[in-house]
């Protein structure tokens, strides 16, 4: 195994940990090598009781399973069933959102409110929903109804569809991969995977591309906007990051998962005067919330809460010893922290009926006694602050500043109103292109390795970097979320960059926040009269390893965009799936996915293809 990171703070914990005999990811992933080679390849099947079956790619004569099933076929069932899980996960963290602001609208539940009334007002028009002469009550109830409605199979085309390109949409129908209803392409996966029913490599792909736009364009979207509408759009805002910004002397609450509905009333809890001063009775100084993964990000961009680590960093949150409690609700929690935890006085809090984990108290969150809950919740943090035991307790004092909050309203502010600076900038050569670099970390790559290179590498040369995730995370440590950062660009994009007083890499959110992501290139694309293939724009995901990227990495090739993967995804067995992904694609996609799992090459390769795209537009390569 390589470096495991190249973030200071972790290397000090995984120090740390390795001397009190705590094992982490990076240990337990060196005790599954090597890893199953069929696995890895995406052809073992366990479809059916026939199997499992797995083919064998050296064979002279290529293998089949039981049924008779190819190595395409397995593969590509298989990259389905990912792209289905993925989807399913950002969806259904979407229909929380609108349920949540469903019961918000209808007064049943605590600690919520509509807070961008323009945003609920925007929609409203966008889904048809009467707003004049109503309160806000009544239009969000509507808006939230509707929202329902495009989970099932009442209409035949998802609603925020109409946001992309008139191209883009034709693309789609042509094709034939337009969503109709976000659980129907879901479900739809999961039947055409059963045995014996898709068993056309290329059909199955067509329908992940229908499953990851239903994402990408649906759920996710829906998470976004109706996050929104509840919490507030993201506005620039500055905040601190790394695993520094936990405190010595307060009570640490790590909030970790991915939904903002939970975490949002923790932050307000945290505040309460009676439990502030159970925390001083206690001997702590204060309450101190910070963020983990995507719920982190979704605080982050909106309160500016500190944001303690990405994916890699959740088992070493608690090897500093200093976390009273980590609270969690669904996605990106392993469930080994149960044991971490066990080596110190963290308590590991679930509060998703979704999501248990063994050995983990479990306080059920739900959004009618919302408050109750959060004050119950963090009262656990705060008691639990005298268990404390002090000689375990390392901070790593790397801390680091960030800005993040830009949402698409935000950098249209930035901007002054209107997109034509950013366009001028982009025509005029000065920003070559637009990178989205996303996703996790992985332990198979040194963590956040893939994603600051690529990205210094990309603003070196004047491309405007925006982020989500785990990703985002790793710059906002590295210093490179600043406006200072602008140092660090090709001399194009620093200009722009000390013209608006914005940083050279943008954070826009969370992982479902790519959703911005595909609102701001329609935006572009329609400003310029093409589609979003024709734009300099490219998606890349260094070191992602869950199911949600690779349904992210699909409707975003489904959008039109070349998307570089760092780490390999397991499909490479079905060879005529990969030729079709990589190459195939594009002649009906105008996008294709490409495998590069060194940083610095793969920043080549982008590059290249941000030029080839300038020159097919007219402008300088
Ligand atoms: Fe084997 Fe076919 Fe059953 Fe899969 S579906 S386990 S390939 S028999
Ligand atoms: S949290 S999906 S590890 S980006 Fe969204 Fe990070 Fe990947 Fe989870």
């Amino acid at each position: 195994m390589g470096e495991k990171s190249v973030d200071r703070a972790s290397l000090k914990m995984l120090k740390k940990a390795s001397d009190e005999g705590i094992g982490t990811a990076w240990d337990r992933l060196e005790k599954q090598e090597p890893q199953c080679g069929f696995g890895l390849l995406g052809i073992c099947c366990r479809n059916c009781n026939m199997g499992p079956c797995r083919i064998d790619p050296f064979e002279e004569e290529p293998g089949k399973g039981v049924c008779g099933a190819t190595a395409d076929i397995i593969a590509a069932r298989n990259l389905l069933r990912m792209i289905a899980a993925g989807a399913a996960a950002h969806s259904d963290h979407g229909r929380d959102v609108v349920t949540t602001l469903y019961a918000a609208a209808q007064g049943e539940v605590q600690g919520y409110q509509i807070k961008d009334e323009a945003k609920l007002h925007a929609l409203a028009a966008e889904f048809g929903v009467v707003a004049e002469g109503r309160s806000k009550e009544e239009i969000a109830r509507d808006l939230a109804r509707e929202a329902m409605e495009e989970f099932g199979m009442v209409k035949e085309r998802l609603q925020f569809l109409n946001r992309a390109p008139e191209k883009r949409r034709a693309v789609w129908e042509k094709l034939g991969i337009a969503p109709r209803g976000i659980d129907r392409e879901i479900v739809e996966a999961l039947h055409r995977t059963h045995m014996g029913v898709d068993n056309d490599y290329t059909n199955i792909t067509l329908h992940g591309g229908r499953t990851g736009l239903s994402d990408g364009w649906g759920g996710s979207m829906f998470a976004t906007e109706f996050s929104d509408i509840l919490f507030g759009t993201p506005r620039p805002v500055r905040g601190k990051s790394n695993l520094g910004v936990l405190k010595e002397d307060q009570v640490n609450i790590v909030v970790h998962g991915h939904e903002p509905i939970l975490s949002e009333i923790i932050v307000l809890a945290a505040r309460d005067e009676e439990l502030l001063a159970v925390a001083r009775e206690k001997g702590a100084r204060g309450i101190n919330v910070c963020g983990m993964c995507c719920t982190g990000n979704e605080l982050l961009m909106r309160h500016g809460v500190p944001i303690a680590g990405n994916f890699l960093q959740q088992e070493l949150a608690l090897v500093t010893g200093a976390v009273e409690a980590m609270v969690v609700d669904v996605q990106c929690v392993m469930p080994a922290l149960a044991q971490v935890a066990k080596c110190y006085h963290t308590k590991i809090i679930s509060t998703s009926p979704k999501a248990k984990f063994p050995g983990v108290e479990h306080v059920s969150f739900e959004e009618h006694s919302a408050l109750e809950i959060a004050k119950r919740i963090v009262r656990m943090a705060v008691e639990n602050y005298p268990s404390r035991k002090q000689e375990l307790v390392q901070i790593p004092d790397e801390e680091m500043e960030y800005m993040s909050g830009f949402s698409v309203e935000a950098i249209l502010q930035a901007l002054g109103g209107t997109l034509n600076p950013l366009l001028d900038a982009v025509k005029a050569g000065r920003i070559k292109g637009i990178a989205a670099i996303v996703g996790c970390n992985n332990p198979k790559t040194t963590q956040d390795r893939g994603h600051l290179t690529l990205t210094r590498e990309l603003i070196k040369n004047d491309c405007l970097v925006v982020q989500t995730g785990c990703a985002a995370i790793a710059c906002a440590k590295a210093g490179l979320l600043l406006p200072e950062a602008a140092a660090e660009a090709g001399p194009g994009l620093r200009a722009v960059c000390e013209a608006l007083q914005v940083p050279p890499v943008l954070h826009m959110g969370s992982c479902v926040d790519i959703s911005r992501i595909l609102v701001a290139a329609s935006a572009v694309a329609n400003a310029l009269g093409v589609d979003i293939s024709d734009l300099p724009a490219v998606g890349a995901a260094p070191e992602w390893m869950s199911e949600k990227a690779v349904s992210i990495g699909t409707y975003v090739v489904g959008s039109g965009v070349l998307t570089v993967l760092g780490t390999v995804p397991p499909v490479l067995g079905g060879k005529n799936l990969v030729e079709l992904l990589t190459k195939g694609a594009r002649d009906v996609l105008g996008a294709a996915f490409a495998v590069e799992e060194d940083p610095s090459k793969a920043a080549a390769l982008i590059l290249e293809h941000i030029a080839a795209k300038r020159q097919a537009l007219g402008l300088e390569p």
